[in-house]
C-alpha cells in the first residue's frame, strides 16, 4: 500500500520563496481548493492520506517533498537550502517516525527533496541553488548501506532537478533538455516537453498513472500520444509559488 503525506496550504503562501518566477497574487481559497483536489486525486489513485495541518508561519510548507527522501528502508530528513524552510522538517520527522527509521542531513549539507530523482536503486541529485556537494555526500553515505548509488547532476535555469526531469513510465522520463542533459540517466526513453512549455517537466507517477498539471496541454498530448495514462489536476495557484505536482506530497510504500 502507498501512503501520501501532504500538508494544508499555509495562509502565508503569498510570502513563499521565489527563484525563477516573478511574484503574482495567489488566491488563497482557490489554492486551498486546488490542493484539496490534488489530495483527492492521490486518494483516487490508491494512496492512503496522511494530511498534516497547515503551518501559518511557514509559507512554503505545503511543498513537503523537499523535506525528506523516503526510501524503502529509511527516511532521510533533509536540510532545505532556503533558510526560511529549515523549520519545516520538524513536523515531517514526527510524521515519518511511525513508518521509517530516520536519518538526517546535517550542516553544512543542504538538500531539497525536489532535487532527488529516484530510479530504482539509483538516486540522482541535482546540484541546484538548494542542494550542495555536502548534502549529496551525506545522502550517499546514508543510502549506500541499503544498496543505493548516488550521482550528482548539474542543472541550470530551474529550481530543482525534478523541475527539469521526472519519471512518467518504468522506462520513460519527461525532460526539458534546456535545463538538464538526460545522458546521465542511461538507457531510458525520453519524452521532451513542448518548447513553449518549459515548466512542463514535472509529473508525479503513481502506479502506472502520471498526475499532471492541466496547465501544459501540448506536453500532456505528447505524454498521451506515447501511451501514458495521464490524470490532470489544476494546480495553477501552486505553480505561482514555484511548485508543481511532485512537491506537494511524500509518497511511499508501507
Ligand atoms: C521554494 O522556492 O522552495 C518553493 N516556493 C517552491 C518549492 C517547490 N518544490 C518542489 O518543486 N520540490
Amino acid at each position: 500500500m502507498l501512503v501520501a503525506i501532504t500538508r494544508g496550504v499555509s495562509p502565508g503562501i503569498e510570502n513563499c520563496e521565489l527563484t525563477h518566477l516573478t511574484r503574482q497574487p495567489i488566491d488563497f481559497s482557490l489554492v486551498q481548493a486546488q490542493h484539496r483536489r490534488y489530495e483527492e486525486c492521490l486518494a483516487a489513485l490508491g494512496c492512503q492520506a496522511h494530511c498534516l495541518p497547515a503551518e501559518p508561519d511557514l509559507p512554503d510548507s505545503v511543498f513537503v517533498e523537499d523535506t525528506a527522501i523516503v526510501l524503502d528502508e529509511v527516511a532521510v530528513i533533509t536540510r532545505p537550502g532556503a533558510a526560511s524552510r529549515l523549520p519545516e522538517t520538524l513536523s515531517i520527522a514526527q510524521a515519518l517516525q511511525p513508518y521509517r527509521k530516520l536519518r538526517y542531513i546535517e550542516s553544512p549539507g543542504t538538500l531539497d527533496g525536489g532535487d532527488v530523482l529516484r530510479l530504482d536503486r539509483k538516486l540522482f541529485v541535482g546540484l541546484s541553488s538548494r542542494s550542495n556537494e555536502s548534502g549529496l555526500a551525506q545522502l550517499r553515505q546514508l543510502a549506500a548501506p541499503f544498496g543505493y548509488t548516488v550521482e550528482g547532476v548539474s542543472v541550470q535555469g530551474c529550481l530543482h532537478l525534478k523541475s527539469a526531469v521526472t519519471q512518467v513510465a518504468g522506462d520513460a522520463l519527461l525532460v526539458n533538455r534546456a535545463w538538464v542533459d538526460p545522458a546521465v540517466f542511461g538507457r531510458m526513453r525520453f519524452i521532451d516537453v513542448a518548447p513553449s512549455e518549459p515548466l512542463a517537466g514535472n509529473a508525479l507517477l503513481i502506479n502506472e498513472t502520471a498526475v499532471y498539471p492541466s496547465t501544459y496541454p501540448l506536453t500532456q498530448n505528447r505524454l498521451q500520444d506515447d501511451g501514458i495514462a495521464v490524470r490532470t489536476v489544476d494546480v495553477s495557484e501552486l505553480i505561482k509559488a514555484e511548485g508543481a505536482v511532485t512537491c506537494c506530497s511524500l509518497i511511499f510504500k508501507v
